[in-house]
């Protein structure tokens, strides 16, 4: 349950949690026509408090509208302030922070050319996506009878709200079977993505996570990347079979809620040894690491902001 806060950023200000409200005609909410946002701030390790990546993430929001071809009312700055502007009302010194544009009321039907883009932004705690112990054991996944969109049916570069309506039923399949999660294949049966998070393997020291074909390009997944070549580990953008993954001496899946997250066994097999291995281990190490400020060269990907009137003890710093 998201626990309730105060203040909820509704079209241009703050609003009392209670109030924010969307009428019943809302168009996104008959079509699905919507896109949304998923960040993390963290606590770092000097005490301050900084949003991980918020430009790319509100970058990406505008790239899925406009993929939508609908018209943000809102520049990127000021979405991004108004993000953090949010935490801060909230008084979250660590939290997750869900930005949604979606088509207003107005016409109904499929043609809503007039109706307005309207814009929130909520914030809540939500601790380790598929719980603390995923983080440290892993996860059990299964191969989705689901599949994931083939790129002409659903804009797969957008992170979309109705793009999830597969992602949830995928979920639940996984789930009701007693799995933790679901790993849905291509639309010619190579390995995509989680209902919610990138994946990626590791055999022999090689590095690969599915090419951006069908997958969404995640913020966390290019952290990885990067961090993946700092530390000297051949990486590739790679298709690979669902057997290539049940051989995989480490697998993994990323993203803002999931973070890194080690999968140990996918469709009864383990993973290599059925625990998170050395590379998964020190992809996980370097992440955290990273949002929580410990590693000056990526200081530019937080962002900081203050709660509750916290002195700063620090200037912001520029961006990498
Ligand atoms: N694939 C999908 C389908 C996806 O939803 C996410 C994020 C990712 C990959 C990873 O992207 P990124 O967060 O930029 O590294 N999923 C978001 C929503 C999860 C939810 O259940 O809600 C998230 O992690 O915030």
């Amino acid at each position: 349950m998201v626990e309730k806060l105060k203040s909820i950023w509704m079209d241009g200000k703050l609003v009392d949690w209670d109030d924010a409200q969307v009428h019943v005609l809302t168009h996104t909410l008959h079509y699905g026509l919507g896109a949304f946002e998923g960040i993390r701030s963290y606590e770092l390790a000097d005490g301050r408090s900084a949003v991980f990546r918020l430009r790319e993430h509100v970058r990406r929001l505008a790239d899925s509208c406009h993929i939508a071809q609908m018209q943000l009312p809102y520049a990127q700055d000021a979405l991004a302030a108004a993000c953090k502007e949010t935490l801060a009302a909230n008084g979250l010194k660590a939290g997750y922070i869900r930005p949604v544009a979606y088509i207003g009321a107005g016409v109904m039907g499929v043609h809503p050319q007039d109706n307005p883009v309207r814009v929130f932004i909520a914030t809540w705690k939500w601790g380790a996506y598929l719980g603390e112990e995923a983080l440290k054991k892993g996860i059990r996944a299964k191969i989705s009878s689901y599949t994931r969109f083939q790129p002409n049916s659903i804009m797969t570069r957008a992170k979309l709200c109705g793009n999830y309506a597969t992602g949830i039923l995928a979920k639940r399949e996984a789930k009701s079977l007693g799995f933790d999660e679901a790993i849905m294949l291509d639309s010619d049966g190579f390995c995509a993505e989680g209902s919610g998070e990138n994946l990626f393997i590791d055999r022999d020291g090689r590095i690969k996570t599915t090419p951006l074909t069908c997958v969404l390009p995640g913020i966390t997944r290019d952290t990885v990347l990067r961090l993946a070549q700092d530390a000297g580990l051949p990486v590739e953008e790679q298709r690979f079979s669902r057997d290539e993954l049940y051989i995989a001496d480490e697998a993994f899946f990323t993203g803002t809620a999931a973070e890194v997250t080690p999968i140990r066994e996918v469709d009864g097999r383990a993973i290599g040894k059925g625990e998170p291995g050395p590379v998964v281990k020190r992809i996980q190490e370097a992440f955290f690491a990273v949002v929580q400020g410990r590693n000056p060269k990526y200081s530019g990907w937080l962002d900081p902001y203050e709660v509750g009137g916290a002195p700063s003890k620090k200037p912001a710093r520029a961006r990498a």
